[in-house]
C-alpha cells in the first residue's frame, strides 16, 4: 500500500477546541483552514496519498485525528481519547481505517491518544499519565505484541510526540528538558534547544524529507546540519490549540518499521 496520510478538515467549531490554557484571542478558524491546507499539500508533495476523513461538525478537535487511532503494521487500534470531549470524533475514522485493515477499538475503561505513542523501528514508546491511563497502555501492549512496548515520563506536555518524534527509522528527535531520554538510549537521539518542547514535533514525509513548523527554525538549522532536508509550514494557529504537527494526520506506512510485521 502507499503511504497514508488520513486528515480530518476543520469545522467551524474549531473554535471551541480544548485547550490546557486560556486564549489571548479566539482560535481563528479560516486561517486554520489555509494552514491546514497547506499541511496537506506538503503531505502530498512529500509523497503521501491523503485520505480526507469526512468532516464532524460538532467535533472541535477532529482535525488532531492523530489522537483517534494507532496504526502499526496493516493493524489499527482506534482509539478512546483520554479527554472525553473527543470520544465522539473515534467512529468516523475507525469506519475510513477499518476499509483498509483490521481495526480494533479499545474499551473502556482504558483511554489513550495516539499522540503518546510513538513508533520507531520495531519499538514501541508510549507515555502515560496525562491522556493515557494504565489501562489504555495494557490494550496497547497486546495490540502491538510481540513487539516491546516501552513506557516513557513526560514532563509539561500534553502528549510524547508533543516533545519526541522519529527522524529515522533508528533516530529520535527530543526536547530533552520534557521528556526522559533514557528510554532511548537504544538509538541516536538528536536534540532540540530553547524552551519549546513542540520544537520536536516533525513529521517524516514518504520521499525522506522531514515537515518542520515555520515557527521552529532553530529544529531546522539542527537537522539541515545534521544532513536532512526540511520543508517548513505554518502550524501556529493549531499550536493554539496543543496540537503539534503530527496531530494532523495519521500516517500509513512502514516508514517508522525496520521490518515489515508479519
Ligand atoms: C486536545 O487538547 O486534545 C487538542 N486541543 C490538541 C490535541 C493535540 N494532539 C496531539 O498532540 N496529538
Amino acid at each position: 500500500m502507499r503511504p497514508t496520510a488520513l486528515v480530518r478538515p476543520v469545522p467551524d467549531s474549531f473554535v471551541r477546541s480544548v485547550t490546557s490554557s486560556p486564549l489571548d484571542r479566539p482560535l481563528d478558524v479560516g486561517l486554520a483552514r489555509r494552514q491546514h491546507a497547506g499541511y496537506v499539500a506538503a503531505l502530498e508533495a512529500g509523497g503521501f496519498e491523503v485520505v480526507e476523513v469526512e468532516q464532524a461538525p460538532d467535533q472541535p478537535d477532529s482535525p488532531f485525528i492523530e489522537d483517534t487511532a494507532v496504526v502499526i503494521g496493516a493493524r489499527a487500534l482506534a482509539t478512546r481519547p483520554g479527554h472525553p470531549s473527543r470520544r465522539g470524533e473515534v467512529p468516523g475514522v475507525a469506519a475510513v481505517l477499518a476499509e483498509r485493515m483490521e481495526t480494533t477499538q479499545m474499551a473502556a475503561p482504558a483511554t489513550l491518544d495516539g499522540g503518546d505513542v510513538l513508533v520507531v523501528g520495531e519499538t514501541v514508546f508510549v507515555a502515560r499519565g496525562n491522556r493515557t491511563n494504565a489501562d489504555g497502555v495494557d490494550v496497547l501492549r497486546a495490540f502491538c505484541a510481540p513487539r516491546t512496548v516501552v513506557p516513557v515520563s513526560v514532563n509539561g506536555v500534553l502528549h510524547l510526540k508533543s516533545a519526541v518524534t522519529a527522524i529515522a527509522g533508528d533516530t529520535v528527535l527530543a526536547h530533552g528538558g520534557t521528556a526522559s531520554l533514557r528510554e532511548f538510549s537504544g538509538l541516536n537521539v538528536v536534540e532540540v534547544a530553547g524552551d519549546d518542547p513542540g520544537a520536536a514535533n516533525v513529521v517524516r514525509l514518504p520521499d525522506g524529507r522531514l515537515l518542520v513548523s515555520e515557527s521552529h527554525q532553530a529544529t531546522r538549522r539542527t537537522l539541515e546540519s545534521s544532513g536532512h532536508e526540511v520543508v517548513t509550514v505554518d502550524g501556529s494557529e493549531f499550536a493554539r490549540a496543543d496540537g503539534g504537527l503530527t496531530c494532523l494526520s495519521i500516517r500509513i506506512s512502514n516508514l517508522y518499521a525496520v521490518s515489515s510485521p508479519p
